[in-house]
């Protein structure tokens, strides 16, 4: 046994797998480096964990096994090894009651665990010290002996360990906006994972490796293909194709989900309608959810979007949302699959408010979706600005399951040059009071349904994993993919506990550099927004990445739509800035709840860093500070250029603290970074300017 474990382990190695110290830090191994611990911790740790008892055969315990002797061995720097059962020694000791007699004789409070919760205890047993990850099932020990390596990783003392968890939110999903040909929509961590050229005779061994780092955060479902989809995913041709990622994420408790395009009956089909009313089409439907799931058994189910930037629909028959998602979901019920049905809907029509575009076609909706579906709300009602209020569907749809989507790629947030810690930004959602049964229902208690006692929910990301060596881009990029899967499981996370445990498995233990890179990590996000959307101006960029609040389509054809432009949204004119959305303007505001609504629509109570998302604000009005709006924003671009400047010498004074290999790449990106803050400050400032009329406050030296 011992040694067919270390063959295996040898035979991965080879192959490009993340055990070996051999490999330079170009960061592939993400948190799962399993660096050498420092000597007193390693003397403390090995009496108790150089013996891995995972009894089982399931290719989920021989990843178990294979994680934690991989891990254990570069963690401790002494052979590790597998024992069938704890013999006279301690060990660390991982499976449910059904496969370890020992686990079952602890007789440990497991039930209201659920399916992938875990309990991880430390016991005496005839003296010796025993660590046991016990769960209900195989993902569940899966999920456990991560968090055990985690809590080993950053040195943790394991004598007195008794902890349990299991995740708030059930569907905990990655969506990738990969396309077919290996393009990522807004994608910068490289081309597509998924080698569809390859497969199903060649599988990448690297998909291992992402679905083990999935695992590692709780992450169980992944979308595979763009929701601006292709019907050819659908086929016979490429269904083979995923059945064939699907059977290596199996183990890992990563189900396979597919984004379906509308009028697939009709592009692969043959019919002559989409119609999600006519009989042909539910046929048809049914049978392909019929042929997927004899592919895939645990197949998730399909991702829509519907009628949205050009994509196909029910409205295009003169059908609601419902009737399009109600359909697909009876084709999927009976293989206990579920459709997630977007939001994202926002139809122009001349004088109307985006914002308010998804609330007024969704929200009569509530109560009419089948029980497996669930609408899938983006965080804001716009679209992943750095700063947006909360999507004021959240709370709107008690009778609904509502899935939060983040963006993790960095469409808005500098792509893969900005160092951008987004947990921050989802804290801030998750926090948000939406008063929808009075106060205290945040927007975290709807996306658990504790609020309205959802008996589905679920959480989505979009992934900005890619192929590039490191998978994100920026090394820093990683720790979004992270914050994601820790938020999913658990949202009562905080920031800081997020960005420490990361920066310990990923860059170093020493505290030193842990509080330094902890603080730059907290204080990115904020930064961004301050040279980016100061005081809540939105969507005034270019390509989104660089500035542009000269956009307007009048002026400039290729932005196509008027709520695609800059213009739109600021509204800057000579007597002030900013889109007005309370009754005197859209009256966006009124989606809200009364209490929320009442306190966005009055200037003096409405929160500054949100001001010009919700009022036209006079150039000369006084903000909290003292300051006129005018030199408020010239001070928050230029308190944004001012951080980048400041953390490139932070970050130099960290060289020889982390690798030099990522430590020059952080560095080269800031220069980046740093050019760019300045380009959005100038650009910004001087565009405003022939609105303002007025003077450069002193502290903001343009260059
Ligand atoms: O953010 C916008 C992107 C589109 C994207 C869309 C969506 C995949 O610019 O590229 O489409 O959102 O979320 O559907």
């Amino acid at each position: 046994m011992i040694s067919t474990v270390f063959f295996r382990v040898g035979v991965w190695m080879a192959a490009g797998g993340m055990a070996s110290c051999a490999f330079a830090e170009d960061g592939y191994r993400l948190w799962m480096r399993y660096e050498p611990l420092p000597e007193a911790t390693v003397a403390q740790y090995k009496p108790h964990a150089t013996a891995v008892v995972v009894p089982g055969s399931s290719k989920t315990t021989q990843a178990i096994r294979h994680e934690l002797v991989t891990a254990l061995t570069g963690m401790l720097g002494i052979p590790v090894h597998v024992a069938s059962a704890v013999e006279r020694h301690g060990a660390i000791v991982v499976g449910t009651p059904q496969s370890s007699p020992l686990i079952a004789a602890l007789d440990l409070p497991l039930k209201e665990l659920g399916p992938e919760g875990y309990c991880i205890r430390s016991v005496m047993l005839d003296g010796h010290q025993v660590t046991v990850v016990a769960a209900n099932s195989e993902v569940g020990a899966l999920y456990g002996a991560f968090h055990l390596l985690r809590l080993m990783q950053s040195s943790i003392p394991l004598e007195r360990v008794a902890l349990r968890e299991k995740p708030r939110i059930r569907l905990r999903m990655l969506n990738h906006w990969d396309n077919l040909d290996g393009v990522v929509t807004w994608g910068f961590g490289g081309k597509s994972l998924w080698k569809w050229d390859e497969l199903p005779g060649k599988v990448d061994e690297r998909l291992r490796d992402y679905a083990r780092a999935n695992a590692s955060i709780g992450i169980n479902g992944t979308v595979l293909n763009n929701v601006n989809s292709d019907a050819r995913s659908l086929t016979r041709e490429y269904l083979v194709k995923t059945a064939a990622i699907a059977d290596v994420f199996r183990p890992y408790g990563l189900r396979v989900y597919l984004a379906a395009r509308f009028s697939a009956p009709m592009e692969i089909g043959g019919l002559k309608t989409a119609d999600p009313l006519d009989p042909g089409v539910a046929t048809w439907w049914r049978e392909k959810a019929d042929e997927i799931c004899g592919l895939i058994p645990d197949f998730g189910g399909f991702l829509v979007k519907a009628n949205s930037e050009g994509q196909p629909g029910p409205r295009t028959y003169n059908r609601t949302h419902a009737d399009g998602a109600n359909m697909l979901a009876a084709a999927l019920a009976p293989h206990n699959g579920v459709v997630i049905w977007r939001a994202f809907v926002y139809d122009y029509k001349p004088g109307y408010d985006r914002a308010a575009a998804a609330f007024d076609e969704l929200a009569p909706f509530d109560g009419k979706f089948a029980l497996n579906v669930l609408l899938q709300v983006k965080n804001g009602p716009i679209d992943f600005m750095p700063r947006e209020p909360f999507h004021p569907l959240f709370g709107a749809m008690p009778r609904t399951p509502l899935v939060p989507e983040f963006q993790i790629t960095q469409e808005y947030m500098g792509r893969n040059i900005y160092l951008a810690f987004l947990a921050p930004m989802w804290r801030e959602f998750f926090d948000s009071d939406s008063y929808a049964k009075g106060e205290g229902s945040t927007v975290a208690k709807v996306a658990d349904g504790s609020l309205d006692g959802q008996r589905i929910t679920g959480i989505a990301g979009v992934a900005n994993t890619g192929d590039d060596r490191n998978w994100t881009g920026h090394h820093f990029g990683q720790a979004n993919w992270y914050a994601f899967g820790r938020l999913a499981w658990d949202h009562t996370l905080t920031s800081e506990q997020i960005a420490r445990e990361w920066i310990k498995m990923t860059f170093s233990n020493d505290p030193a550099v842990v509080a330094a890179i902890t603080r730059i990590m907290l204080e990115s996000r904020e930064a961004i927004v301050d040279y980016t959307m100061p005081l809540g101006l939105h969507h005034i960029t270019r390509d989104h990445y660089r500035p542009g609040p000269w956009l307007s389509v009048l002026q400039h054809p290729e932005t196509i739509r008027e709520d695609w432009g800059s213009v739109y949204y600021h509204r800057a004119d000579e007597k002030g800035l900013g889109f007005d959305r309370t009754k005197r303007g859209s009256n966006a505001v009124n989606c809200y709840q009364p209490e929320v609504r009442d306190r966005f629509a009055d200037l003096a109570t409405c929160p500054e860093k949100l001001l010009l998302w919700f009022h036209h604000v006079p150039w000369d009005h006084r903000l909290r500070s003292g300051r006129t709006l005018w030199e408020e924003l010239a001070m928050h671009y230029h308190r944004g250029v001012e951080w980048v400047l400041a953390v490139r010498g932070k970050w130099a004074s960290l060289s020889g603290a982390i690798d030099a290999e990522r430590h020059v790449d952080v560095a080269r990106k800031l220069e980046i970074q740093l050019a760019t803050a300045y380009h959005w400050r100038d650009a910004c400032l001087l565009y405003f300017l022939q609105f303002s009329k007025q003077p450069f406050p002193k502290e903001c030296k343009m260059e």
